[in-house]
């Protein structure tokens, strides 16, 4: 076992003194969940602090390796922040560490520097190890604030940090894999801001040989931080041979433009473009969100019915893309590929992939860390939340047999350099809003698709997606796909009376991770039922959490 050196006694000192700069704000408790601490901004210096204390460790954990701290709260108001830890891989942080992360963010700021001790030990960290930490934030007013906090805590407790400022979460992703994995075999890119850029474009020009999209597409930046990101990579890809790319909602001056009425989460949820869009009739759009980890596409049909190609969508592109250029490179056969989605992937979609594209395909529980894990098991893992968070997973299997196979004639050595092309023009490390949609605009220009062919694919069942304040969310809890409650007792059993009342019914409630309520997803066979569904549904949450429902 590694030797276990003590804190020194200078660095308690340190965190000490430095803890004591801040507040904290009386009588609220912390909790790392899915998308790490998210509050409103003005009660997150100590939580803050208490990451930055927790990246050192981690990092001197894991033999100082980088870990990353990405300061956003993605898609929420302008006035919210929040922070998340991305552990070597750039991946999501280790489950166990969430709760480390709960314990130092909930201890008083007095005893701080003796928590950090205990949990030192507690984890067995050798404090001789070197820590390294990366971070950056988006473009919210609180965050340089904020930054100055997480700077006093790596400060304090003498860890090497570099200061990415301004990125989306997935680059910040991006630079930590590349950082662990520089000189390795498994080298991942140059582990700059224009490094990713060039790994894009590069990438994206090699498998668009041959083919041209058709168009231009209108991007809703969220006024956030992927506005001007985008804009450095339209520079990098116009050198690359282009795309007809027009920014949108790119105001990242006024501070309250963030996430309001535009972007991916506004898009999905409302099921409407932004007020501001100006799109014709079958003109391409997306939308990112706030940290460009989402993407969904949409256009307005010829009866100007406004149409949504979400998550559920770009996963079912993506993977019968995939599976097409395999079974051309000759590979089908040793690539096992799957679709990892949650229980709010629409009906028709999770249908489509058994019955269509013959793949297999499974559910998980909400949240991303838990579709990713599940995506590893594949060779080739295709996983998206029905909003537009996800990615593609390849295995090391996966590389060997694209990177190995002899093609026997030109069509399959095109379709194994595509292949190639496409595992370093996907983000693995985690859904990425920009890399996503240079899949998605390579993958139409490939089957010559404009967005109406796309949605043709399949239909989706009408849907619901509510939200039911009740007294205590925590007494709601489900099973492992979070499509059943097991808590409150006997509640189930009148969900699933009221699903079969309805055509193609299916319901479930489940306590939402990131806010104060009970979720209640819906779907039906046509629109009026699914709504009946959900009524029904809500309005047994609602008596069960012993508050009125909510709409
Ligand atoms: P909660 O609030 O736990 O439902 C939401 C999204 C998740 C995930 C997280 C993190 C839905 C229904 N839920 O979680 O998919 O993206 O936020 O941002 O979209
Ligand atoms: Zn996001």
């Amino acid at each position: 076992m590694a030797s276990q050196a003590a804190v020194k006694e200078h660095i308690k000192t340190a965190i000490s003194k430095a803890a004591l700069q801040y507040t904290k704000p009386e009588g609220k408790v912390f909790e790392y969940g899915t998308a790490g601490f998210r509050m409103k901004a003005d009660l997150l210096n100590t939580v803050i602090f208490a990451v930055g204390l927790l990246a050192g460790l981690r990092s001197k954990k894991l033999s100082g390796q980088w870990i990353g701290v990405m300061i956003t709260a993605s898609h929420n108001p302008a006035e919210d922040n929040g922070v998340k830890l991305v552990d070597p891989m750039g991946e999501m942080l280790e489950g166990a560490w969430e709760v480390y992360a709960t314990k130092l963010a909930n201890a008083p700021l007095e005893s701080i520097a003796e928590v950090y001790e205990q949990l030192a030990k507690e984890i067995e960290v050798d404090m001789g190890n070197p820590a390294r930490v990366v971070f950056a934030r988006d473009t919210r007013a609180s965050g340089s604030r904020l930054v100055g906090v997480l700077n006093a805590a790596l400060t304090a407790t003498e860890v090497e940090f570099i200061d990415f400022k301004y990125m989306t979460t997935p680059q910040l992703h991006y630079i930590v894999r590349c950082k662990n994995t520089l000189g390795t075999q498994y080298e991942y890119g140059e582990p700059s801001e224009q490094g990713y850029y060039e790994k894009l474009a590069t990438s994206f020009k090699k498998v668009m040989r041959g083919v041209k999209v058709q168009g231009s597409l209108t991007v809703d930046c969220a006024n956030g931080v992927g506005g001007p990101k985008l804009r450095e990579l339209i520079k990098v890809l116009d050198a690359a041979g282009g795309l007809d790319i027009k920014v949108v909602n790119d105001d990242v001056i006024n501070p309250d433009a963030l996430n309001f009425n535009c972007g991916a989460d506004y898009v999905k949820t409302k099921q409407r473009a932004p007020p501001s869009s100006k799109a014709g009739v079958l003109d391409r759009c997306a939308s990112l969100d706030g940290d460009a980890d989402r993407l969904v596409y949409y256009f307005v049909d010829e009866t100007n019915t406004f149409r949504l190609l979400d998550g559920d969508r770009i996963a079912t592109l993506a993977a019968s893309f995939i599976g097409y250029l395999a079974q051309k490179a000759g590979i089908s056969q040793k690539l096992n590929i799957g679709v990892i989605q949650t229980a709010y992937a629409n009906g028709a979609s999770s249908d489509y992939i058994k019955n269509v594209l013959k793949l297999p395909t499974e559910y998980t529980r909400t949240g991303v860390k838990h579709l990713h894990h599940a995506a590893l098991r594949y060779d080739v893992g295709v996983y998206f939340e029905a909003n537009g968070h996800g990615t593609v997973t390849f295995s090391e299997n996966a590389m060997k047999i694209i990177r190995n196979t002899e093609p026997q004639s030109p069509a399959q050595k095109q379709a194994l350099e595509s292949l190639l092309a496409l595992t370093e023009l996907i983000n693995q490390a985690v859904g990425d809003a920009l890399s996503d949609m240079l899949l998605v605009e390579v993958i139409l220009a490939h089957k010559g698709w404009s967005p109406k062919e796309w949605l043709g694919t399949y239909t989706d069942l009408p849907s619901t997606l509510d939200r039911v304040v009740v007294k205590d969310r925590s007494i709601f809890k489900t099973s492992d796909d979070d499509t059943i409650l097991t808590s409150p007792a006997g509640l189930q059993g009148e969900i699933d009376t009221f699903m079969l009342m309805f055509n193609k019914g299916r319901s479930f409630a489940r306590a939402s991770g990131t806010e104060d309520v009970v979720r209640v997803y819906a779907e039906a066979a046509t629109r009026g039922e699914a709504i009946n569904l959900s009524k029904a549904v809500t309005g047994l949450v609602g008596i069960a959490g012993k508050a009125d429902a909510q709409h």
